[in-house]
């Protein structure tokens, strides 16, 4: 059943629900679906004209999962994990939504989900106990109440606009990946400048290379890439999975990245320099984030992170053939500590005459004009700009809802950082929940299954409020004091918090410099069961 059909019918939509979701990515669809399980009403609000969250916007040319497709997918239903055939090892932003698609007919979710609808505001109505929300959509507002709200916003859901002057002046055609036309857009012929380094850079430079007639890549910090090594799917190796899928998926989880992170047990420092060696060497060759699984104080440790990072320069150096552009090139942070970047042809695109890189320590860009982009040695004349600069990642898109609880608002309450019980609720605002939110392992792990068990944790939350007819759930500020004081004493044991990532809000000028995500998924999971088997512990629970 398509979303078209539906649109007819969302203007008699009811005004009070049990509950609302915000967003129709694979949090959002999949609360909506977990929701009418239990037998509530339920309405999903999305700002965009069509399900998939990040993979609905980010569409610019090479955009892809770099987590494997057989993990990168719902494990809630069987008989979805069995009936859908992804088609590469990495799958491609087309097909990811076209699952996502599937998703939304397979389980009817179509008729409960109201498109280009925006939240703006929710606001906690003391007497009734529910939360009225404020919509925007086709040039108006209006207002539901629900009794439950869950934030599905996603982490990577709004795009990091650089504040560079002159930026509006810009006479010729202006894209950020993060919100790229639907259409597509044709390059060919033109010259495109692009402002960013980080994954969605890496993926897109080398086809707007193989289109436009000049590529200048402006660069603030170099990253560190893997190559992808994309292929077609095996059948034999799809067909092996689907035979034993609820054990890999299992086995994956205990990973957090999964499976094919193939986690190590040894140390840098248990190996001679050749094992090491022929251990990157493999994992090179394998492709993928795997590479940051190679030893297990990767992560923790500066002298054994030294050591992956010497690896990675060296294949920069053999990639690059201008030595002096591949010194460029070449971070000098720790391996992982911005997240780690999946290619392919990244590093050899610059070996093209067409292809130059700018520097942005040696020449600052200093503003915009009309037909270029000015840095402090000369005008680049551009007539395309792509900004992949990234998003206003983890609370970004929270943060745009008014929210007011019964003691006052969330941006007033994270001013300095978010603060969150498990990222999955925060104390002051009773009845509203995070999924994947600051203080859970979401971007630090396959965001598919932490979705998945966010979800799960809150409709049985939910349900079992139900049961006992408990109309009121609140985090607890000391536990959740006690768990953001445990994320950031866990960071600190990291390499984490030594360079400027998005983890860390360092990419969004005037961002509090906290690190969001929980770095582990076992214990973290651990943790949340324990909490629901001690009664919903660090929660007030009242009638
Ligand atoms: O964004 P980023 P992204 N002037 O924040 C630069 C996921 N993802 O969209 O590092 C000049 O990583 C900024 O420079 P610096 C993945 O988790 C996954 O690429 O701040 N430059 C940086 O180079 C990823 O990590 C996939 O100094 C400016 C770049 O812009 C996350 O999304 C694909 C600037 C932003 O890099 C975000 O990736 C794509 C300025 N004013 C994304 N402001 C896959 O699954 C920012 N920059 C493969």
């Amino acid at each position: 059943m398509g979303h078209a059909e539906h649109h007819a019918e969302q203007n008699a939509a009811p005004e009070q629900y049990d509950a609302v979701v915000v967003g129709a990515g694979f949090a959002g669809m999949y609360m909506l679906h977990r929701l009418r399980l239990l037998g509530l009403s339920a309405r999903v609000y999305e700002a965009g004209d069509g399900v998939g969250g990040t993979w609905f916007w980010n569409r610019y040319p090479g955009a892809r999962c770099d987590i494997p497709s057989m993990e990168y997918s719902y494990q809630f239903s069987e008989a979805l994990q069995q009936e859908w055939e992804w088609s590469e090892r990495y799958a491609t932003q087309p097909e990811i939504l076209k699952y996502a698609n599937h998703v939304a007919d397979r389980f009817e979710l179509w008729p409960d989900m109201q498109f280009n609808t925006r939240v703006e505001a929710a606001e906690y109505q003391a007497k009734s106990g529910t939360w009225r929300l404020t919509l925007a959509h086709d040039d108006a507002t209006d207002e539901v109440e629900a009794r439950f709200v869950i934030m599905a916003t996603g982490c990577l859901s709004v795009p990091n606009m650089p504040s560079i002057e002159g930026l509006d002046d810009f006479a010729g055609e202006l894209y950020h990946t993060g919100v790229w036309p639907h259409e597509g857009v044709d390059l060919t012929g033109k010259r495109v400048g692009v402002i960013g380094t980080g994954s969605s850079a890496i993926q897109s430079i080398p086809l707007i290379a193989a289109q436009a007639a000049s590529v200048e890549v402006f660069q603030r910090t170099p990253n560190y890439s893997v190559p992808a090594h994309n292929a077609p799917l095996d059948p034999a190796y799809v067909a092996d999975i689907k035979s034993r899928y609820a054990e890999y998926r299992a086995e994956n989880w205990q990973r957090g990245f999964g499976a094919d992170f193939r986690d190590s047990d040894r140390s840098v420092f248990d190996v001679t320099d050749a094992e090491r060696e022929a251990e990157y060497e493999d994992r090179w060759a394998r492709g993928g984030l795997a590479f940051l699984a190679a030893f297990n104080d990767l992560p923790f440790d500066d002298a054994a992170n030294a050591t992956a990072q010497e690896f990675i320069r060296q294949k920069i150096a053999g990639r690059v053939d201008d030595p002096e552009l591949a010194t460029k090139l070449t971070p000098s942070t720790p391996v992982g500590c911005k997240r780690l970047c999946v290619d392919t042809d990244y590093y050899e695109t610059f070996n093209a005459p067409h292809v130059s890189l700018v520097d942005l320590n040696e020449t600052p860009i200093t503003r915009v004009t009309a037909t270029s982009i000015e840095t402090t040695a000369r005008a680049h004349e551009v007539d395309v700009i792509v900004l992949a600069t990234g998003f206003d990642a983890m609370t970004g898109a929270v943060s745009r809802i008014d929210v007011r609880g019964p003691e006052g608002s969330l941006n007033d309450k994270w001013a300095r950082g978010p603060r969150a019980y498990l990222g999955l609720a925060t104390a002051g605002f009773p009845n509203l929940f995070l999924v994947t939110g600051p203080g859970s392992p979401s971007v630090l792990s396959n965001m598919l299954p932490s979705i998945e068990q966010h979800v799960e944790w809150i409709a049985d939350c939910i349900g079992y409020m139900e049961q006992h007819q408990l109309g009121r759930i609140e985090a607890d500020l000391k536990a959740e004091d006690e768990w953001v004081t445990h994320v950031n004493e866990v960071a600190d044991t990291s390499i984490y918090p030594k360079c400027n990532s998005w983890y860390l809000g360092a990419n969004v000028e005037g961002k509090s410099r906290v690190f969001m995500p929980y770095l582990g998924v076992p214990p973290y999971l651990e943790k949340c069961a324990d909490v629901v088997a001690k009664g919903y512990d660090g929660f007030t629970l009242s009638n």
